[in-house]
């Protein structure tokens, strides 16, 4: 298969685009590189050392002799290049990955808010509008979020994407009906991928496009098989306020002897799922297209839920580090319960790869390897969701103030 990878030199985009040429497919990758200029935006680096694109293109021909294209095209602000790349290569499938994806980040300030919706929403509505307009058949497997859900308590498990309800008729009689998910976003950033599903609905019911959204959960984990077959193949690594996730956080707070960063009461419960199950999920959604005329299909691409505090815990016993519990820079629920369907990719055989599996210990070797490389003054997170938490960190003696941890 022909598959353009847009987003493809990423933290999931990249082991993705690995993955896929070593099955033989023809890859190419669009990127702007934006995630990098991030970086240096910030202040910050990936934990593990990254080679540029086109490095890492050439270590993966010199070491398998198969070829990732590179091409570097902003999606959301170069339209007709990008409709033109399209047109000359009408790729079979198109995987999306090419978004702002951090809340943190997209909460930082007003410009931050604007550049996270026009980024994102142009990102996926030009990939949307080119492919009807070149009438481009192929399939579009986009890199969604759990954050959709929303995160509070509903006492009921999350579906895949549609909720069954019943509606009183104007005659009175009962009535069944399948909606979309009610859309409760925590941010700006989460808001975006809700924005993202309404794009996908219309143009799936409008011009028949073959639409996959993955409600892909948190990410943890560095290595994949493919990305361990040269050190400068490694795969990029958050750690920082911003970017840094939870879980891949707490494992570099705990190889550096930095107490883990719990906000609030960590009564948080989210969903995750590891990087090699992640690009595995992306290989099993290739592999099952929707027919044109079919509704978008849904999957939640996750494998385990765990309560914030609960991971901190488990971690801090593992490796002696110690837990702090911090005002919290998030307007969220201050706990919540997350009960989550995930049996289409079950059923479709991902065999999942749990906590317990070990591979914690791995990432916090990996961590410790790359130790030297963490600025210490990056890791809080100081990203507030609104003026008045921020002020009420800033205020609150009885709590150091996020910047003052270390
Ligand atoms: P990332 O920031 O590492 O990668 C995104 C890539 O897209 C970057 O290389 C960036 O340069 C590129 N990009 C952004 N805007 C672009 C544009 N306008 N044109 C071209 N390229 C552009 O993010 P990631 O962690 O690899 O996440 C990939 C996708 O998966 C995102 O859409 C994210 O929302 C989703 N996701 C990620 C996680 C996670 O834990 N990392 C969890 C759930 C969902
Ligand atoms: N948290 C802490 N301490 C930290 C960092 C985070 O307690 O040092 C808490 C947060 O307050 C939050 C939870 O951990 O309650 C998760 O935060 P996160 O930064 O790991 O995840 P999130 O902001 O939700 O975003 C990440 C990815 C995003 C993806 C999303 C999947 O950056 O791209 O969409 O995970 S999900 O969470 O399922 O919506």
């Amino acid at each position: 298969m022909k598959i353009a990878i847009l987003g493809g030199d990423g933290f999931v985009g990249w082991p993705t685009s690995l993955h896929l040429s070593d099955q033989g497919d023809e890859v190419h990758v669009i990127d702007n590189l934006s995630r990098r200029w991030i970086d240096a935006e910030l202040g910050v680096q990936s934990l593990t050392p990254m080679d540029s694109i086109q490095e890492r293109t050439r270590i993966w021909k010199q070491e398998t002799g198969r070829t990732i294209h590179f091409h570097l095209i902003d999606i959301a602000e170069d339209y007709e290049v990008f409709k033109g790349w399209l047109d000359d290569n009408r790729p079979d499938a198109i995987i999306h990955f090419a978004e702002q994806r951090a809340a943190p980040y997209s909460m930082k300030s007003d410009q931050h808010k604007n550049y996270t919706v026009n980024n994102n929403v142009n990102a996926t509505h030009h990939l949307l509008n080119a492919m009807v307009e070149l009438e481009l058949d192929a399939h579009l497997v986009h890199l969604g979020t759990m954050g959709v859900y929303g995160y509070s308590s509903v006492g009921a498990a999350i579906p895949e994407g549609y909720l069954d309800v019943e509606v009183e008729t104007l005659s009175g009689e009962k009535a069944a009906q399948e909606i979309l998910y009610p859309a409760n976003p925590g941010s700006i950033y989460h808001m975006t991928k809700c924005l993202d599903q309404l794009l996908f609905q219309f143009y799936a019911k409008n011009d028949g496009l073959r639409i996959t959204d993955l409600h892909q959960g948190i990410v943890w984990g560095t290595h994949t098989e493919q990305t361990r077959r040269h050190k400068q193949l490694i795969n990029r690594f958050d750690y920082d306020g911003d970017y840094g996730t939870v879980l891949n956080r707490f494992l570099i707070q705990a190889a550096i002897g930095y107490p883990l960063t719990v906000h609030g009461t960590g009564g948080q419960t989210r969903a995750f799922i590891h990087i090699q199950d992640s690009v595995r999920c992306i290989e099993l959604a290739l592999q099952n297209s929707p027919q044109r005329g079919d509704r978008v299909k849904v999957f939640n691409q996750m494998t385990e839920t765990h309560r914030v505090r609960d991971l901190a815990e488990l971690i801090s016993r593992l490796t002696d580090a110690k837990v702090a519990y911090l005002p919290n820079p998030r307007k969220e629920a201050a706990e919540n319960d997350l009960v989550v369907k995930n049996g289409q990719f079950l059923q479709l055989g991902l065999d999942p790869i749990r906590l317990e599996d070990g591979l914690l210990e791995e990432v916090v070797d990996v961590a410790k390897a790359f130790a030297y490389r963490v600025d210490r003054s990056r890791v809080p997170a100081v990203s507030a969701w609104t003026r008045e938490i921020a002020s009420e960190i800033e205020l609150d003696p009885e709590h150091p103030r996020l910047k003052s941890v270390s």
